[in-house]
């Protein structure tokens, strides 16, 4: 149990640190109150963390994880046929009665069985879409020494700037789902929501932080970058009500903790990968951890998620859709009733891969407990209430041999 602590901190802002460190105090005792502050007003910390025991129970959000030789070949060698489900927004975005139902429903469905859909209907306008890739091809073609000119750093767990190839420490995190896989053969260039994602109860240091570093002498893809990103967010908004009511609750009951939403927005470059195996990827197979994720992938394939039979499927382009998946967090809110699906980017084409993800999440004040509609006295909630910084730290935190 634990304590709301009015006018305690949430020590944002921490930096990265290799796994094995701890940088963040929190705050433990009493009892949590709901997680929504008034503005200003401060969310509970938890001290003293017992990360193991705050983030787990026993349960792990990504499932059963199992990185064998044989498990690793079938996430190497998609193979299934097995159907990635398309869901069409149009008729509810366009406010057609009963629309929110019947999608509702169809998402209740995809996120209990694959986790992963093709997104139709969703309103943002494909050459929006084609110039944020054309600014993505010119970022990635800029010469290294102008692009490591940008740092990747860290405001409140919420990480920007240029990462070039090689060069994450995510291996042994709990971000990736096998161990000792490769570095990444991929080079990100990623921006974060401006006046930060802390949560309402940021200080004004805190909403004033630096958040993103844009590329000098590239006119207009500042503009067309925020441009996307602020789409994102409102598609994102969009689909709270469509969440709430596949759980059968209130359709505004997600608004709250979306006050500064998390929406990590990344341009993916991944040069060709000649040879599969040896634990080498463009991004090592893992799980999303936000609420979910809106990939736009353009028409090289490379992405592949792990399927209900446990055989992996590429997930090709389909023009005019947009892949969207699921993260940990719905896990933990939905008391596993929703899935975090695993997935892994290999390039094997002969030419340069491009994809942008956007990753949306609420605020990092909110405090994640196991949804009313999602326990009960037969069905008891398998994780502890933490804030969605908590369950970030845990993400980037190290994994268990
Ligand atoms: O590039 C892709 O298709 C997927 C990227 C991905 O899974 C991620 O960034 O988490
Ligand atoms: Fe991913």
């Amino acid at each position: 149990m634990f304590a709301l602590k009015a006018g305690a901190s949430l020590d944002f802002g921490w930096s990265w640190e290799k796994p094995g460190s701890e940088s963040t105090k929190f705050v433990c005792g009493g009892r949590i109150a709901p997680m929504v502050g008034l503005p200003g007003e401060r969310l509970s910390t938890l001290e003293e963390p017992e990360m193991e025991a705050l983030t787990t129970k026993g349960h792990d959000v990504r499932g059963d994880i199992r990185d064998d030789e044989e498990a690793v070949y079938l996430m190497d060698h998609p193979d299934s046929d097995e159907e990635i489900p398309t869901l069409d927004i149009g008729a509810y975005l366009s406010g057609q009665p009963s629309a929110r139902e019947s999608v509702a429903v169809q998402l209740r469905d995809i996120s209990k069985t694959v986790g992963f859909f093709y997104l139709k209907g969703h309103g943002i306008p494909p050459d929006l879409i084609d110039r944020v890739f054309e600014e993505s091809e010119r970022f990635h073609a800029l010469p290294i020494a102008t692009k490591k000119a940008i740092p990747y750093f860290d405001t409140g767990s919420f990480r920007s700037g240029y990462q070039p190839s090689f060069k994450d420490e995510y291996q042994n995190t709990n971000i990736n789902i096998i161990a000792n896989a490769k570095p990444n053969l991929v080079a990100r260039f990623s921006i974060n929501r401006e006046g930060g994602s802390g949560g309402l109860s940021m200080t004004d240091e805190e909403r004033r932080a630096r958040v993103n570093i844009w590329p000098e002498n590239l006119p207009g893809f500042k503009e067309t970058l925020s441009h996307y990103h602020a789409r994102i967010e409102k598609l994102g908004r969009q689909f709270l009500p469509l969440w709430a009511t596949s759980l059968k609750l209130p359709p505004d009951y997600f608004d709250k903790f979306f006050a500064t939403p998390h929406l990590t927005m990344s341009l993916l470059y991944y040069p060709p990968q000649e040879q599969v195996g040896e634990r080498q990827y463009g991004i090592a197979p893992h799980t999303d951890n936000a609420m979910m994720t809106f990939l736009a992938q353009k028409d090289i394939p490379g992405l592949a998620v792990r399927m209900p039979s446990g055989h992996w499927r590429a997930v090709e382009p389909v023009p005019g859709t947009l892949v969207v998946n699921t993260g940990n967090l719905i896990v933990r809110w939905t008391n596993n009733e929703y899935l975090s699906t695993k997935h892994r980017v290999i390039n094997t084409n002969t030419v340069d891969r491009y994809s942008i993800p956007v990753f949306f999440g609420p605020s990092g004040d909110a405090l994640i407990e196991v949804l009313p509609t999602c326990r009960g006295p037969e069905r008891p909630a398998l994780y502890e209430p933490i804030t969605y910084l908590q369950l970030r730290k845990w993400y980037y935190g190290p994994r268990k041999a």
